[in-house]
This record gives C-alpha cells, structure tokens and sequence, in this order.
C-alpha cells in the first residue's frame, strides 16, 4: 500500500509517501507559528495538493492529543497558540481516501518497536526530546492510547516543583527543563543568543554554561526513563527528537541513570529509523489499522 504520511511538530511538518517502510519523496516544511489555524489548513492543502494520485490512504501522526479527528494541544504554546484543530476534517477536504490519525510519539513507537524483539522486549517506550517531550508506549506488546489519546503525555509528569510553569499550565514539568523550546528559553538569553542546536556546538567545545543547560535536560530525561522502568516495568527505550538525537546527548542520559538503583535502570538507544520513525510508524499503523477494518 501506498501511504502518504505527514509528521506534524512543533517546528517541522515532514510528509513521504511509504511503502513496506520505505520512504520516497520525503519533504519538510517549517510548523506554521502564527494565524496558526489558518495556515494549518494551508499548508495540508499544499501537501496533498503536492502528492496528489500517489497515494491509497493518508495517515498524520501529530503533536498533541489526538482524539475523535481532533488535534487538542496539551502545551499550546508548541504551536503558536493553536488550542484546538480540526485535523480529519481538514485532510478530508482534500482526499476521499481513508484517513488515519495518532499522536506523533504513538506513532514513531510503533516503528521503532517493531525493529525489536519482541519474543524478549514486551513493554517498549520511544521518547522525543523535539519542541517538546512526549512518549509513545508499548505495554505487552501492543500501542498503548487510552480511552481518550492521551496515554504517553509524559513530557508533563514533574521534574521539579520548583521549576518553570510549562506551556500546559502546571509548574516543572520535565517538557519545561529537557525540551528544545526549554533549551532555547535559556540559549536564547546569552550574549551572543543560541538555538539549541548552536548550545550542542558549545557543550561539544566544551562550554560550560552549554554543557550545564544541556546536562539538566539528560539527567531530567533520565529520571523520566527511571520513573517509566519502575512504573510499567519498560525494558527498553529508544530515544528520538532533534535534541534526544544530538551527538553527546544519549551518553549523558546513560551517564545519569547508570547512577541509578538497579531497578529504575534499563537498556536505552538511539532511535533505529532517526527522524523518520514518525513517518514510518504512522504508515505501519494504518496499514495495520486497515487490515483489522479498525477505520
Ligand atoms: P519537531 O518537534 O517538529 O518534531 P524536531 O524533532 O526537529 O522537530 O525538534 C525541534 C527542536 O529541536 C527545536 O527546539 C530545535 O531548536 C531543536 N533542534 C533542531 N536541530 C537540532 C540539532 N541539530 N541539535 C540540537 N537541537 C536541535
Ligand atoms: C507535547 C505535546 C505532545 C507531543 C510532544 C512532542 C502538544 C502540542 N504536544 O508534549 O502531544 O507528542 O509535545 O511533540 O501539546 P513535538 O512537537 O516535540 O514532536
Ligand atoms: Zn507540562
């Protein structure tokens, strides 16, 4: 099956068309940051104007809770203050093919969880550190959703009740210290200001400030990987987003949970299909989907 998948984030909207995994005439285009529900619409007409009569079904894996073919944005603040969106329906516009939906981190697990063995690996998290931090969960082998999209909004468990009030409205969540958006609430104060990925630079130079920002977002990941272990019993996580994928961050995260007691700690890697497992995973998905007549 040909499968038009689109990613959409906090700061990149990737699309491809997919077939058995593989990906072909892969685009990326930057998340629309203001009059947002607007140039939403546009910019998915502009993309399924693009890949018109390529594909047999359409699948967004999205940022935010995904719920009843709405897009509701846990922390607005990802998207330019965009609260609510209309997503099936403005796909629907476009396509009389069969459309599927699912947060951005469900559906990056599903690609990740099936390059696992899954003989010996039974409950599985991916996380992205990306504009945000979100967790797509397997328990017993199979995607974990909830009865309202909301299961794996893990960027919103706390790091610390001290810390800054995140965008959904509660103070300290680890989204708030270890994400992208964090990292540049800080980088972007110093003289000279820094995006995250010129503060990755300075921690690899060796900087100091850089390496203490970079340094409380992995030991704040790696409490959340702790606290996942110990609550689900999760064997192994991949780890993904812009920022988890950045040279230097994975050993630093290790590095902190190795600390750990014996009982929080467990296997952690890279994401197998990089910044492409939501794309490749929301394709998996609806293909299962479809078979099961789940759509
Ligand atoms: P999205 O959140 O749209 O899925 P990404 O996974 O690319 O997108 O994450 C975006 C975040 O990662 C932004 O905060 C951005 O500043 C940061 N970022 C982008 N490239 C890099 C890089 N090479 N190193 C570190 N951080 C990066
Ligand atoms: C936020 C939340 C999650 C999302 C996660 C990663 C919104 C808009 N998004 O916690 O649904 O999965 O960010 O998203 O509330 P990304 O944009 O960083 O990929
Ligand atoms: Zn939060």
């Amino acid at each position: 099956m040909r499968c038009l998948a689109l990613d959409i984030g906090g700061t990149k909207i990737a699309s491809a068309i997919v077939t058995n995994s593989n990906i072909k005439n892969r685009r990326q285009v930057a998340t629309p940051t203001t009059n947002v529900a607007v140039e939403m619409h546009n910019t998915i007409a502009e993309i399924m104007a693009y890949y018109a009569g390529q594909f047999d079904a359409v699948v967004v894996a999205s940022t935010g809770i995904i719920n009843n073919g709405i897009l509701t944005a846990l922390n607005p603040k990802n998207l330019g203050g965009l609260a609510d969106f209309p997503l099936k329906n403005s796909i629907a516009q476009h396509t009389d093919k069969p459309i599927g939906l699912l947060n951005d981190v469900q559906a990056a697990v599903c690609a990740e969880y099936k390059e696992q063995d899954q003989n010996k690996i039974k409950n599985f998290v991916f996380i992205t550190v990306s504009t945000g931090v979100g967790g797509g969960i397997i328990l017993d082998g199979e995607l974990s959703t909830g009865p309202n999209g909301v299961v794996g909004h893990i960027g919103h468990t706390l790091a610390d009740p001290n810390g800054p009030i995140c965008g959904c409205g509660r103070r300290g969540c680890v989204e708030a210290i270890a994400a992208g958006r964090a990292i540049e609430a800080v980088s972007s104060q110093w003289t000279p200001p820094c995006s995250p990925k010129e503060a990755f630079e300075l921690f690899r130079k060796g900087d100091e400030k850089a390496i203490a920002l970079i340094r409380r977002s992995a030991s704040a990941i790696a409490n959340l990987i702790a606290d996942m272990a110990i609550g689900l019993d999760i064997q192994k996580v991949s780890l993904g987003g812009s920022v988890g994928l950045a040279e230097g961050y994975l050993p630093l995260v290790k590095e902190y949970l190795s600390t750990m007691p014996t009982f929080y700690q467990c296997e952690v890697e890279s994401a197998v299909h990089g910044g492409d497992a939501g794309l490749i995973g929301a394709a998996y998905w609806i293909e299962k989907q479809l078979t099961k007549n789940l759509l």
